[in-house]
C-alpha cells in the first residue's frame, strides 16, 4: 500500500522556523515504513526543500531557525477585522501542486495522512486538505494531530465537505484506527511500545537539513492549569541506548546537522537525566531546548552537564513573578528556583544569551505590573525574556473557567483564540494596548 503523508501549511499572522518539524507525522510514518508500507512525505514547512531552495535559497538565521517563504493571503471572515496581514507560510502554491503531479505519475496512492499540531492551525490544514481532494478525488483521507485530538467535532463538521476521516488521540491507537479502516491487518501494533521501539531517522527528507528534532520523553507530571499536555500524554521516557543509538543513525547518514532540538515537555524529569547528558556529550553538536524546562531541576551539577553536552538554547518556564499565581497554575516554579537555576547555569559557564525565560501574558489572574515584573526580575537576574501570549486550550482548567465566566463560548472558533489575535476581542485580563505596552516595555529592557 502506498501513503501520502502531508505536513500542511501555516495560515496565521506570524510564524517562523524555530525548529519546526512535524514530529506526529514523522512518528506515524516510521511506523508505517516498519510494518512494510510505502510512505512518501511531503512536509510543506521544509525551508530546505530541493524545489523551494532552487529558488529561494533559505537564509538560516542562529542556531538553524529562520524566515519561512510566505505569501499574503485573504482573512478568512472572522479574522476579517483585524488589522494585521494574513500570510500562507510554507512553499509555494505551485511548487506543492508540481509535486502532487509527480507523485500521482509514478504511483497510485492509497490512503494520505495529514496532521494538524496546533488548534488555530486548522485553516492551514483545510487549504492543503482542499488542494490534496483536487488532485485526489476518492482516495481516503485521515487527519490526526492535536487539532483532532481537542476539537474533534469541529474537525468533523469542517472538514466533511472534502470526506476526510478524523483521527483524535496521541500513541499508536489513531493509527491503528487508519489501518483497520483500510481493512489492513493491526496484530503487530498490539501491546506495541512505539516510543520506546521507533527511531526518527529523517529518512522521508531528501534535502540537507542542517537541524532535526527529537522527543526523549513525551507528557509531563504536572499539572498546569494553563497546560493541556497531561491530559493528552501519559509521562513516559525512551532508554537511553535507543536515543543514542537514534542520533548515532542520522549523524552519520547527515554529516550537516549541526543543532540536535528536543521538543520535550519535561526532558528534565525523566529517570537517569544525567546519564543521558552524559551520553550525549559525545556527539559534535549543539543541543538546544526550546519548550521551558523545570528550573527546580536545574542544580549545579546538571548545569555542568548540560554544558559539557553543549547545550546552547535553554528556556526556563517561569511564567508568572507572583507567589499566588505560581501556586494558583502548578506550582512548578518559584522566584527562587528561578534564581537558583539561573546561579547553576552562570557557573557552569553558559552564555546569557542563551538563556531565556518564558513569561505569560494575558492569564486571566495576571495583570500588567505581574509581567512588568516578571520581566525586571529576569533582566535583573541577567538572562533574557520570552514572552508568551496566554492560549486558552481545551481540556485545561483555565478554559473551562474563561467558558463558566462567559468570557469564551464553548463553540468558540478555534481561530479566535489564537494568542495573537485573542486580546483584539476578548475581556481577558489585558487589553491589546497593555499587551503593546509591555512587549515595548521588555525590548526597551534589553535594548542596550
Ligand atoms: C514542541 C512544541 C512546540 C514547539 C514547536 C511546535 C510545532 N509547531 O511543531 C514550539 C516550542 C515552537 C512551540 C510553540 C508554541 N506552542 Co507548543 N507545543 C509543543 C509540544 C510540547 C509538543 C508537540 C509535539 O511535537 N509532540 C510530539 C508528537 C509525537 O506528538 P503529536 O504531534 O501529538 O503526534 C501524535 C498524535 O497527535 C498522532 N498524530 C499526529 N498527526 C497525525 C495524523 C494522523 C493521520 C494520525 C492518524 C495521527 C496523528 O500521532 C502522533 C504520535 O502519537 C506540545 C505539547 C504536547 N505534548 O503535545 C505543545 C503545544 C502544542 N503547544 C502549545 C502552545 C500554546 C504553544 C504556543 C502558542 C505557546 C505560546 N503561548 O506562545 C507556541 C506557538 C508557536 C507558534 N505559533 O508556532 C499548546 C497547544 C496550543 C493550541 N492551541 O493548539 C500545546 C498542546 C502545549 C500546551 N500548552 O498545552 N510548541
Ligand atoms: S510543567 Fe510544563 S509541560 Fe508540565 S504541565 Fe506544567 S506547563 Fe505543562
Amino acid at each position: 500500500m502506498n501513503f501520502l503523508v502531508v505536513n500542511p501549511w501555516i495560515y496565521d499572522f506570524a510564524a517562523y522556523d524555530f525548529w519546526l518539524k512535524p514530529l506526529g507525522l514523522l512518528y506515524i510514518s516510521e511506523v508505517l515504513t516498519n510494518l512494510g508500507y510505502n510512505v512518501t512525505f511531503i512536509d510543506l514547512l521544509n525551508r530546505h526543500d530541493k524545489d523551494l531552495i532552487a529558488k529561494y535559497l533559505p537564509k538560516d538565521k542562529k542556531y538553524g531557525t529562520g524566515k519561512f517563504y510566505n505569501e499574503s493571503v485573504e482573512k478568512p471572515d472572522i479574522l476579517k477585522n483585524i488589522p494585521r496581514k494574513f500570510k500562507r507560510y510554507g512553499v509555494p502554491l505551485k511548487l506543492f501542486e508540481s509535486k502532487l503531479e509527480r507523485i500521482k505519475k509514478k504511483k497510485k496512492i492509497d490512503a494520505i495522512l495529514v496532521g494538524i499540531t496546533l488548534t488555530y492551525w486548522y485553516y492551514g490544514g483545510e487549504k492543503t486538505i482542499e488542494i490534496l481532494r483536487n488532485y485526489f478525488p476518492t482516495t481516503p483521507i485521515f487527519l490526526g494531530g492535536i487539532y483532532s485530538t481537542l476539537y474533534t467535532e469541529h474537525a468533523e463538521n469542517n472538514f466533511s465537505k472534502f470526506k476526510v476521516n478524523i483521527c483524535p488521540g496521541t500513541g499508536i491507537l489513531p493509527l491503528k484506527r487508519v489501518l483497520e479502516s483500510l481493512n489492513e491487518d493491526t496484530t503487530k501494533l498490539n501491546n506495541f511500545n512505539w516510543f520506546e521501539e521507533i527511531d526518527l531517522t529523517y529518512d522521508f527528507y531528501t534535502s540537507d537539513l542542517t537541524y532535526v528534532v527529537l522527543v526523549s520523553s513525551v507528557g509531563c507530571p504536572f499539572h498546569c492549569t494553563y497546560c493541556v499536555t497531561p491530559k493528552m500524554w501519559k509521562f513516559q521516557y525512551r532508554s537511553i541506548d535507543k536515543i543514542i543509538n537514534n542520533i548515532e543513525y542520522i549523524l552519520e547518514k547527515r554529516p550537516y546537522v549541526k543543532d540536535i532540538v528536543f521538543f520535550d515537555d519535561a526532558f528534565l524529569l525523566r529517570k537517569g537525566i544525567k546519564e543521558l547528558l552524559k551520553s550525549l556529550s559525545k556527539f559534535n553538536v549543539r543541543y538546544h531546548l526550546p519548550n521551558g524546562i523545570h528550573a527546580r531541576r536545574v542544580d549545579d551539577e546538571i548545569a555542568l552537564l548540560l554544558k559539557k553536552a553543549n547545550f546552547k538554547s535553554i528556556k526556563l518556564g517561569f511564567e508568572s513573578y507572583d507567589f499566588n499565581i505560581q501556586k494558583g497554575t502548578g506550582f512548578k516554579v518559584t522566584n527562587s528556583d528561578l534564581i537558583e537555576a539561573v546561579t547553576c547555569l552562570k557557573n557552569a559557564g553558559f552564555d546569557m544569551n542563551d538563556v531565556y525565560a518564558y513569561v505569560l501574558v494575558n492569564l486571566p489572574a495576571q495583570n500588567k505590573d505581574d509581567v512588568v515584573q516578571a520581566v525586571d526580575f529576569c533582566h535583573s537576574l541577567g538572562i533574557r525574556v520570552n514572552l508568551n501570549e496566554f492560549t486558552p486550550i481545551p481540556g485545561t482548567v483555565e478554559y473551562e473557567e474563561l467558558v463558566k465566566k462567559n468570557a469564551i463560548s464553548l463553540n468558540a472558533d478555534p481561530l479566535l483564540l489564537n494568542n495573537t489575535i485573542i486580546p483584539y476581542w476578548s475581556n481577558f485580563s489585558l487589553s491589546i494596548d497593555d499587551i503593546e505596552e509591555v512587549k515595548r516595555y521588555t525590548k526597551g529592557k534589553y535594548a542596550d
